[in-house]
């Protein structure tokens, strides 16, 4: 029995396409997914603005609510909690230079709107957290902008965000690239610098993606310890990633066990979960998936990452001791390896 709760996000589960195709599975309707979700033993949804409110352009903030809160009675039918909200900067054609730092001040406003109206879904949804996943907040041309001016704007615009709710608090999922060319926030150091620049340090936390981490050059096990060392993992976004290409998303553990096995340790260690953190997932399905295998990633992903946690538990703290005190480094890292493999 897990003594975590996990969760997931509806674009998790998804109809293949890529930059380099079409769709090749059918969409699964929303409702359906949340469903499957539930069966799945997931205990949240994590969500983006647009998830809850498709075309959001269109509507009232009010009218942008009353949409909210028909997810929410949707999600309590099937006992499921919403984890966060996310404002997709990256899709809309104001967000092409990006959002809290394009070079036009009306997209700028605009990514502003989004971020508000994202904080108001996730009051109606009954979550306090937004995640900024930074798609395009950097440059695609590097002279383009100011990189003090960028990160000045991040700031301001996190900011406003704390000033408009006075609880919520506000995630950045770090990535050092893709889409764009060179990120302004790439690693959970720059996080934690972001973080204490704001009007309110204890509100401005972390979300460390695993393949995020890999892309970055650095161990998501070290970067998950950094921030729960300051206090500011709010949530993880664990998958695997095959060293530094395009982001995969692939399920978790496939490409690198040992480095999946220390994420779960470090996270098992340091009593994450306690105050309400949920394990997320956030996990693509290979292209060559079938339709009726559309749930399979998060299955194995789940499955691994519970078989690490009996690892964990399973882990010779004793026999840890004794190769430290030694420097026997060799014999401890072969006792992992063992471990792992099933000899011990
Ligand atoms: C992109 C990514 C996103 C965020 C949510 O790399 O990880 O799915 O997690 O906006
Ligand atoms: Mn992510």
């Amino acid at each position: 029995m897990s003594k975590f709760r996990f969760s997931v996000g509806p674009w998790n589960v998804h109809s293949g396409a890529d930059s380099y195709g079409p769709a090749v599975r059918a969409e699964i309707p929303a409702v359906e997914k949340y469903k499957k979700f539930a069966e799945l033993g997931f205990s949240a949804v994590q969500f983006h603005d647009d998830d809850v409110v498709p075309d959001i352009n269109n509507y009232s903030t009010d009218e942008i609510k009353a949409k909210a809160r028909e997810v929410k009675s949707q999600l309590d039918q099937f006992g499921l909690k919403a984890e966060f909200v996310a404002p997709r900067l990256w899709m809309d054609e104001h967000t092409i230079d990006g959002g809290f730092m394009s070079t036009s001040q009306e997209d700028r406003e605009y990514a502003m709107w989004r971020a508000y109206r994202s904080i108001d879904i996730a009051r109606e949804l009954g979550c306090d957290l937004i995640v900024l996943w930074l798609a395009r907040e950097g440059t695609v041309c590097a002279e383009s902008k100011s990189p003090v001016w960028a990160t000045k704007m991040l700031i301001e615009s996190i900011n406003k965000m704390l000033e408009y709710d006075k609880s919520i608090r506000i995630c950045i999922e770090p990535k050092p690239n893709e889409p764009i060319d060179r990120s302004i926030c790439g690693t959970m150091g720059h996080v934690m610098a972001i973080s204490a620049a704001t009007i309110d340090p204890s509100r401005v936390g972390g979300n460390l993606e695993s393949a995020h981490a890999v892309l970055a050059g650095l161990d998501p096990a070290h970067e998950i310890g950094f921030a729960l060392a300051m206090g500011k993992l709010m949530t993880v976004h664990l998958n695997d990633q095959n060293s530094i290409r395009y982001d995969q998303d692939k399920s978790f553990g496939v490409e690198n066990l040992r480095a999946a096995f220390n994420q779960v340790k470090v996270l098992k260690e340091n009593g994450y979960g306690d105050h309400g953190e949920y394990v997320g997932l956030d996990v693509k399905a290979m292209r060559t998936t079938k339709d009726q295998d559309s749930y399979k990633h998060l299955e194995n992903s789940l499955r691994i990452f519970k078989a690490l946690e009996d690892k964990v538990d399973r882990f010779d703290y004793e026999f840890q001791k004794k190769c430290v005190e030694s420097r026997d480094f060799e014999g401890l890292e072969m006792y992992v390896m063992d471990l792992l493999m099933g000899i011990v």
